[in-house]
């Protein structure tokens, strides 16, 4: 794919709504690479670090126990390596930021029919980036939208610090503590087609609901990132990954 067309204007809808979706970053046959990659992968059925999935009849009816997310891809595959470290996002990233990023993570969610969603929060409430935010980049890789569990987003709530997360109901999320969202903050479904990507600053408070859907997957490969001149994030996720 040749060099990538930037908005001009990103830099300030990511600071006021706190995400910027960058429409068709990645083709149809990249997307493709990775999901046969991760399928590959998920083959394998348990990789130490990344992820243990359980056969459909011992899943006690939890879909996410057989397509359980996988955690940091990249270390055992280098085709996540490759997207986590992709010269199109770091050109997106250095315009967000204004400065270079360091790549933390990556994670490949199936989000098969069924699965459960996951409650509002903070990334950062997880990756404890200082003096700056950290920033996502996530990728779609089926057709997304509300029936199959798309990313709520909830614009400008980026401006907030890092929220107490309490205990919820875990019916219909995976995660077991939320945001409670103040008030002033509206709900935004973020409806993407394969190969877009949404970048969002480590305060926005988002989350996603159920795939209610009886036959759409919803994947994604999620990348998180923080800013090079970092004075402190939590370290719980080393090794850290330069870009260059
Ligand atoms: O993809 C989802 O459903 C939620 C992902 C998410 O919230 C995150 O990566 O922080």
């Amino acid at each position: 794919m040749p060099g990538i067309q930037i908005p001009s204007n990103i830099k300030n809808q990511y600071q006021n709504n706190g995400y910027v979706l960058i429409k068709q970053l990645f083709s149809m046959q990249e997307c493709d690479k990775l999901i046969e990659r991760s399928l590959a992968l998920h083959a394998r059925k348990s990789v130490p670090g990344c992820f243990h999935s359980v056969l459909e009849s011992e899943s006690d009816g939890d879909p996410l126990r057989t397509y359980p997310r996988m955690m940091h891809p990249h270390r055992v595959d280098d085709l996540s390596l490759h997207f986590l470290k992709h010269p199109r996002i770091v050109e997106v990233l250095r315009v967000l930021l204004g400065s270079e990023a360091i790549g933390l993570q990556t994670m490949f969610y199936w989000k098969p029919p069924g699965a459960r969603g996951q409650d509002f929060h903070q990334d950062d409430y997880y990756l404890r980036t200082e003096p700056n935010a950290c920033i996502a980049a996530w990728m779609a890789l089926d057709y997304i939208d509300e029936e199959n569990g798309g990313l709520v987003v909830l614009p400008g709530s980026n401006a907030e610090d890092i929220l107490p997360m309490s205990p919820i109901d875990t019916s219909r999320s995976f995660t077991d503590t939320a945001v409670q969202p103040p008030d002033q903050y509206a709900e935004h479904l973020v409806e993407m087609e394969k190969g877009d990507l949404l970048f969002f600053h480590g305060r926005l408070i988002h989350g996603s609901r159920p795939n209610r859907s009886s036959t759409r997957f919803r994947k994604a490969f999620i990348c998180h990132y923080i800013p090079a001149d970092s004075t402190s994030y939590n370290t719980g996720y080393d090794p850290i990954v330069p870009l260059n």
